[in-house]
């Protein structure tokens, strides 16, 4: 008998992941960005190849935009394009990070002229996300200093929450403000949002409809990422995960792929708090894809989530409450372990199959020509991010 019970199936078919429409353009490091044959030279492009990964995995019903990199002429036009393709317009990222004025912040900055400019960004943001009927804006602060004294940091706190809530504000019925952490760069002495507990303390000032947003690749080494998730699902603040992961620093590798232990605990920690499937509760992707193809990139890392979701689902949580109880310490763990150890690769194969979908989505893709397709149809792709 197969380990997917009927209640494991109904979760995981549920379960949708949004995709980035920057992990589709050409990225890298500050040594080198290598460019990969046909990559998306526009957004329309991108939703294309963002289409493939749903059209092979059924996880994968959303893509993410950012602004300004996907700005287009006409929202409206790209709505249909993605609808047309069988996904749809996610949320809208903004960017405070590429511009002269935003040298020494934007939401936090001293002068109120630079505030300003930060601010009426993201209310044009929220005009967008109107077009292509986002939910979701997401906020993510290049900000902070250098150097001890460069910067007044509670004033640069008080700032940002004056200037949130004029962001939050203008958000309409039933859209949401999510307000990513991270510890360091590009700031390497302090971040203004540098830790959950700061996301959360700013979000909780605005109100119902802001929440935070976990980047898995925005913690120190050794941080216990899934007591972060359960903290925030215990406080109903997790508005949104950013999956990747990381070796050392904010690597934006596949999910799943430097420690996949690690998105087990964590999903583990997002069905024990009532997080699997529940509209509050975002799954993304935020990752790049510097050395390998960009679309069978995104296919393995959605992959990686359901195999460990399936794992996650699988620990029998009845006796691992008893064996907790009952202070059986090496029975509690050897539960977790072995849900952990389940190879349910065969039995997620058979379920997609017994769905209409490819048993393996990887090599169904491969098989298609899609790659070489675009390689010869597209000529002069973007780079993530500076492009078009
Ligand atoms: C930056 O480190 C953050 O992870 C952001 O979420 C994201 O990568 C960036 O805003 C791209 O839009
Ligand atoms: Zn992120
Ligand atoms: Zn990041």
């Amino acid at each position: 008998m197969s380990v997917l019970t009927p209640e494991i199936q109904s979760a995981l078919a549920q379960q949708a992941i949004e995709l980035p429409s920057w992990a589709f353009g050409n990225s890298g490091t500050r040594f080198k960005v290598f460019g990969t044959p046909g990559t998306p030279r526009d957004p329309f492009e991108k939703i294309a190849d963002a289409a493939q990964v749903h059209k092979y995995t059924a996880l994968a019903p959303s893509v993410a935009l950012h602004i300004p990199w996907d700005l287009v002429d006409s929202f409206d036009d790209l709505r249909t394009h993605a609808e047309d393709l069988g996904v749809t317009l996610g949320t809208i990222n903004s960017n405070t990070f590429q511009d002269d004025d935003y040298k020494f912040g934007a939401l936090t900055h001293e002068d109120a002229a630079v505030r300003r400019k930060a601010i009426d960004h993201h209310l044009a943001c929220i005009d967008v996300m109107h077009a292509t009927g986002s939910r979701d804006l997401k906020i993510w602060l290049a900000e902070g200093s250098n150097y001890p004294g460069q910067a007044d940091m509670r004033g640069r706190q008080d700032r940002l929450q004056e200037s949130l809530q004029e962001i939050y504000a203008r958000l309409g019925d039933g859209q949401r403000l999510v307000l990513e952490y991270k510890f360091f760069e590009p700031a390497f002495y302090h971040t203004d949002v540098p830790d959950w507990g700061t996301s959360y303390a700013q979000v909780a000032a605005l109100g119902d409809k802001a929440m935070v947003c976990l980047d898995t690749g925005h913690h120190a080494p050794g941080t216990n990422i899934e007591f972060i998730v359960m903290q925030l699902l215990r406080l109903g603040k997790l508005g949104s995960f950013d999956f990747n992961s990381r070796f050392y620093a904010d690597d934006d590798l596949i999910v799943g792929a430097a420690d996949p232990f690690q998105l087990f605990r964590i999903l583990f920690e997002v069905i024990r708090g009532g997080g699997l499937n529940n509209p509050d509760v975002a799954f993304m992707l935020d990752q790049c894809h510097n050395v390998e193809d960009k679309v069978p990139g995104q296919i393995r890392s959605v992959l990686n989530v359901q195999e460990m979701t399936t794992r996650a689902l699988l620990v029998d949580r009845d006796a691992l409450a008893a064996a907790q109880r009952s202070g059986d310490v090496l029975e509690a763990n050897r539960i977790f372990m072995d849900a952990f150890y389940t190879d349910v690769r065969p039995a997620l194969a058979e379920w997609r199959e017994s769905r209409g979908l490819p048993a393996d989505p990887m090599r169904a893709f491969a098989d298609s020509g899609y790659l070489a397709r675009i390689a010869a149809d597209r000529v002069g792709g973007v780079q993530a991010g500076w492009g078009a």
